[in-house]
């Protein structure tokens, strides 16, 4: 199965693009249905373009499913392992109870959420988002890709109807709880496999920087309202302002108005992500920040708006669920993470637990994400334990 994804969406850097509803992650769309369709699973399509691959216990009853998987998007010239390790996986552990004689006493799903990484439209998560009722489907609707195409149109382009996006309040009554199997983003894994405690709060932000266009050749420096500066003085006072607050900013993304080499920029837009253990210093960062970068714009003649494009409490899995991982895993280590989750959003409507499968460079978001062959193995042969556990009779 993984010999089949690993070339979908890779670039000449190793990198992978995959983003959501073009190309690459249509295929792996079409990858996901082919491995479903290869096990008789049955196949839902949430209104949200999630996909679901149920395997029904004697009877076919629908209740009470347990559900796992993970997301087969990325984010720009990213990792073979964030996301697709967990939809592989699952169908690896469902080949595993099969061959072991296992019959299920209530479903057991697969699921790829859509749009996990946020990179096309800008919010992560939000096929689980939606499907959760996290985001209001009219918002939702009018999100913008980097061409200009909302994901109303895309949506539509691909069979959905732009008007049913929203929560699924029938698919989620049937599942019970959420497992996700996910590549360890970090290097504190010292064995294969761990469970996860909680998801840090995290957020993105747009800030907008817009001043006047004009020549570079033309125009006097005293005579400029150019955006791009107090967008550099921004940036190093996000690094400053984690520093302080003791949590991570990063600024990773930029948009520049008209984008000449020979003009000065109208407008330019950046993109921050805020991170960290405590949600008030998450927020005393992003203050921080907007203030400065209101302060240095205003010096040059410069407008700037700041708005959250999402942000995440902290997320602490329930501990029930989180114990019976751990007793099928006798020993695994415990451990937070600072990656969102699809796991974390739906948190807010079921039990959703994570499990952790080592990764040896600790890299991800980038070609240098790892994960050996034996650790995950012994990915799927925790999932496997856990789904049994969770779908004895
Ligand atoms: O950005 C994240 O934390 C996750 O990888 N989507
Ligand atoms: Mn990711
Ligand atoms: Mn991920
Ligand atoms: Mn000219």
């Amino acid at each position: 199965m993984w010999a089949a994804l690993l070339p979908v969406g890779r670039g000449a850097d190793g990198g992978y693009s995959r983003f959501t509803w073009t190309g690459p992650e249509l295929d792996c769309r079409a990858w996901f249905l082919d491995e479903a369709s290869r096990r008789d699973l049955e196949v839902e399509r949430d209104a949200n373009g999630n996909l679901f691959a149920w395997w029904l216990p004697p009877g076919g009853a629908r209740s009470g499913a347990v559900l796992t998987g993970s997301h087969l998007d990325s984010v720009p010239g990213g990792g073979a392992f964030d996301g697709p390790l967990g939809v592989v996986s699952a169908f690896a552990a469902l080949d595993a109870l099969r061959a072991g004689g296992h019959v299920p006493a209530r479903p057991i799903g697969v699921a790829a959420f859509a749009e996990e990484e946020g990179a096309r439209f800008g919010v992560a998560c939000l096929g689980s988002r939606l499907l959760a009722g996290a985001i209001a489907p009219e918002r939702a609707r009018g999100l913008r890709d980097g061409a200009g195409r909302t994901f109303a149109d895309a949506a539509a382009a691909n069979g959905l109807d732009p008007d049913a996006l929203g929560p699924d309040e029938d698919l989620l009554s049937r599942v019970s709880c959420y497992v996700e199997l996910h590549v360890e983003q970090g290097r504190a894994l010292g064995v294969p496999v761990g469970v996860a405690t909680s998801i840090v709060p995290h957020g993105r932000w747009r800030l907008d920087f817009t001043g006047e266009g004009n020549h570079a050749g033309t125009t006097l420096l005293p005579d400029r309202r150019d955006p791009m500066l107090p967008l550099a003085t921004t940036i190093l006072a996000a690094r400053q302002a984690a520093d302080r607050h003791a949590t991570l900013a990063t600024i990773g993304k930029l948009d520049v108005v008209p984008g000449g080499v020979n003009a000065i920029p109208s407008a330019v837009t950046a993109w921050l992500d805020a991170r960290g253990p405590i949600d008030d210093a998450v927020r005393a960062t992003v203050a921080d920040i907007e203030r400065d970068a209101r302060a240095v714009a205003a010096r040059h003649g410069v407008a700037v708006a700041l708005a959250e494009e999402s942000y995440t409490p902290v997320v602490d899995f329930p501990r029930g669920l989180r114990e019976r991982l751990l007793a099928a895993l006798p020993g695994a280590p415990v451990l937070p993470t600072g990656a969102g989750h699809d796991a974390g959003i739906l948190a807010s409507r079921i039990p959703t637990a994570m499990l952790f499968v080592r990764n040896p460079t600790g890299v991800s978001h980038a070609p240098a994400e790892h994960a050996d062959h034996a650790d995950a193995l012994a990915g799927v042969r925790a999932l496997t334990a856990v789904l049994a556990d969770l779908t004895r009779d």
